[in-house]
């Protein structure tokens, strides 16, 4: 008898062409009403596959009491209610690690298109303005190499960003709640310090409520007006509103955005600045990257229904 898996939306179709052909699965997305759906048929499924963008909650938990196991396309944890699953002594696995590099690559890819005007200038050329008379020429852009970098969260992925940003001989200081073991870069104890010191602050920690609005005006503030932000992280841990003030005001001189407060809403102010890049959610999105992340998610859900084990099991709340 092939085990019952929920799966809580579209995944990539190798994906759910793997799911299929081993499980016996359903989409509770393509039920009209997946509340009733589940109230009616949550106790059939041992299995739930979602994805960190949709996580799984203690209710829809509750409405499935023969759940073992929760397999998460991502790395985020933040809207997977982690306790509630121990509690229940539901396992639940994750993909780290596989995009470390796609993310880090995009950290980059944001520090360098906002610093040195890349879509702005894109946008520049399309329109016509290297080739219209009497148009002031492209304005100068700011140098990315040898500048200072302070990364905020210095777990898997910002140690890979802070590698890549040693290749562009850039000063590199951090800020986490601890120092990392063995890392070579200075650890910041104030994150405001931090703010203060760097040209360019790249927001890379865990999301949730340990984190929301980390980055707060204050901290803005004290990146100031030659200070650059890029979040790759999650929206919440920047105050959105505060972000948003800072820029129009020109308080701080450019933001490169992948995540925002309430995805896929983005601040309609933000369209008409030429000194912020916005981005939707994209950071792990290549096909190598998401292959990878598909798999992981397979395989922890097949190795916990195999034999108890997974390959990346999430880390139990303390
Ligand atoms: P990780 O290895 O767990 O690293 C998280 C880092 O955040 C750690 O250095 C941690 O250090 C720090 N941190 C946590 N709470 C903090 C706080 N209150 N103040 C300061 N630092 C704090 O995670 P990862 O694999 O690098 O991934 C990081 C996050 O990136 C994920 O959780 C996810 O939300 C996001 N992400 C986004 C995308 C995207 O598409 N944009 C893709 C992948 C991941 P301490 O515990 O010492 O504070
Ligand atoms: C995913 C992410 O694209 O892994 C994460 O935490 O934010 C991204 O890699 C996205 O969450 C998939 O739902």
């Amino acid at each position: 008898m092939k085990h019952r898996i929920l799966q809580a939306g579209r995944l990539l179709p190798s994906l759910e062409a793997r799911l299929t052909a081993e499980f016996d699965t359903h989409l509770l997305a393509s039920e009209a009403d997946p509340q009733a759906y589940l109230a009616a048929h949550g106790g059939e499924f041992e299995g739930f596959v979602t994805s960190a963008g949709v996580g799984i909650s203690a209710a829809t938990m509750d409405r499935m009491p023969k759940l073992r196991v929760v397999s998460s396309f991502g790395v985020g944890l933040d809207k997977l209610d982690l306790a509630a699953a121990q509690s229940r002594g539901i396992a639940v696995g994750y993909t780290p690690d596989v995009l470390n590099d796609c993310v880090a690559d995009l950290a980059m890819v944001l520090m360098l298109d906002v610093a040195r005007r890349v879509s702005e200038a894109d946008r520049y050329v399309r329109r016509g303005g290297w080739t219209t008379p009497g148009v002031a020429s492209f304005p100068l852009a700011r140098k990315v190499s040898g500048a200072k970098l302070g990364i905020v969260g210095l777990g898997r992925i910002g140690q890979t960003i802070a590698k890549r940003a040693g290749g562009f001989e850039m000063d590199i200081r951090y800020h986490s709640r601890r120092p990392v073991e063995g890392a070579p870069w200075r650890h910041e104890p104030s994150l405001i310090e931090l703010a203060r010191w760097c040209d360019f602050l790249v927001v890379i920690t865990a999301g949730g409520a340990g984190t929301k609005h980390l980055i707060n005006a204050e901290v803005l503030d004290a990146l100031g007006p030659r200070g650059f932000i890029v979040n790759v992280a999650r929206g919440s841990v920047i105050d959105e509103a505060a972000l948003v003030r800072a820029l129009v005001d020109k308080r701080i001189a450019g933001a490169g955005l992948d995540v925002f407060e309430n995805e896929p809403q983005v601040p309609s102010e933000l369209f008409t600045l030429d000194n912020v890049v916005l981005l939707p959610h994209i950071a792990s999105g290549t096909q190598e990257t998401r292959q990878a992340m598909a798999d992981r998610t397979f395989d922890n859900l097949q190795g916990f229904l195999r034999d108890g084990r997974m390959v990346s099991p999430a880390p139990l709340p303390n």
